[in-house]
């Protein structure tokens, strides 16, 4: 069992700025009502629509986020830098290669089919978790296993809301998740490197977490291609590649899935996937990290900062061996 250090843990007040963005959009395009709503969102939060009826669509620049920073007192990262350096194998390995070759990559229409072990299998469109689902802002480290870090303000909401719509049985244990394959549209995905789709899993009891959540945008604004338009998953007290992009089917299933990490490499990358500054990768130390547009390197924290949200899960395993 590692041991967290008390210099480890997170203040008591988490700040997670729960601004809520809509509820209940009709008709409208869900994008331009999204953006929208960005711009229009009391402080405070509460839907700045509460008769649930479709807004005209505004074309105005949708605001940035009312907070600058997380609980720990940091700062965002820039849009520029959240949008123009990005992991997305689909497109490139170079990460300022991506959002380029992401231009003009359709998101619509596009479905999310989940099911599995439920009772309520359903398919979505992204329009239908978009009017169903309240977006929410959550301001959320973002730490990549290669060593390099972001603060994001994402907009999304939480995939609990999502499974107990489709009901797991109760031999439901994980959840799997499928990014779209389609190598027309995904060039990367023609590597012989790597075994596509891209497939990433929780334990259910995480993915039932506050924490974890879908997202559909970020400062304000639609997901971007690059950032894993239309649905990502963010789950962020785990190394960013569980942050599955681009989301067409979730499972429900009864054994751990193999996600493509740990197919691809299976000493570097296990399932769980914890941000562990006391656990190294194979090839390099994980106790230090860059904060994109920050000099110099700042310390790893365990579990990237949510030791109070999440340490419960984990107790009396061994994080070493869990990696
Ligand atoms: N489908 C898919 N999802 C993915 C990846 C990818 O290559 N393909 N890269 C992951 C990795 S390694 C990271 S660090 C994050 C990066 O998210 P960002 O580009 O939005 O910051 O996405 C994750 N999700
Ligand atoms: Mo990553």
């Amino acid at each position: 069992m590692v041991k967290i250090r008390s210099s480890e843990i997170t203040p008591e007040h988490i700040y997670l700025s729960r601004r809520k963005f809509m509820q209940g959009i009709g008709a409208v395009a869900a994008g331009s009502v999204l953006a929208a709503c960005g711009v229009q969102a009391p402080p405070g939060g509460i839907s700045n629509n509460p008769s649930g009826a479709a807004d005209t669509p505004h074309t105005a620049e949708p605001g940035p986020t009312e907070a600058a920073s997380d609980e720990l007192g940091d700062s965002l990262t820039t849009y520029e830098a959240v949008t123009g350096y990005n992991n997305f194998y689909e497109f490139s390995i170079d990460k300022q290669a991506v959002a380029k070759l992401a231009e003009g990559f359709q998101t619509s229409p596009w479905t999310i089919e989940v099911g599995g072990l439920v009772n309520n299998p359903k398919t979505f469109g992204i329009e239908d978790l978009l009017g169903r689902f309240t977006q929410e802002e959550r301001i959320y480290r973002m730490r990549c296993v290669e060593g390099w870090s972001m603060l994001i303000p994402w907009l999304g909401f939480p995939l609990a809301g999502l499974l107990k719509e489709v009901e797991p049985t109760s031999k439901a244990k994980y959840v799997r998740f499928e990014t779209l394959y389609d190598p027309a549209r995904l060039p990367g995905q023609t590597s012989a490197w790597y075994e596509w789709p891209y497939v990433e899993g929780l334990r259910l009891d995480e993915a039932m977490l506050d924490l974890t959540i879908l997202s559909t945008g970020l400062y304000g604004k639609e997901l971007l291609p690059q950032n894993g338009a239309p649905l990502r998953l963010v789950v962020p007290w785990k190394y960013g590649l569980k942050s599955i992009k681009s989301i067409v089917k979730i499972d429900l299933v009864e054994e751990m899935p193999t996600s493509l990490w740990m197919a691809a490499a299976p000493h570097e990358y296990g399932f769980y996937a914890n941000v562990n500054p006391q656990v190294p990768h194979p090839r390099w130390s994980q106790s230090t990290e860059r904060r994109i547009g920050e000099f110099g390197r700042r310390e790893t924290l365990m579990f990237n900062g949510y030791v109070d949200e999440v340490a419960h899960l984990y107790a009396g395993m061994d994080l070493a061996k869990n990696y």
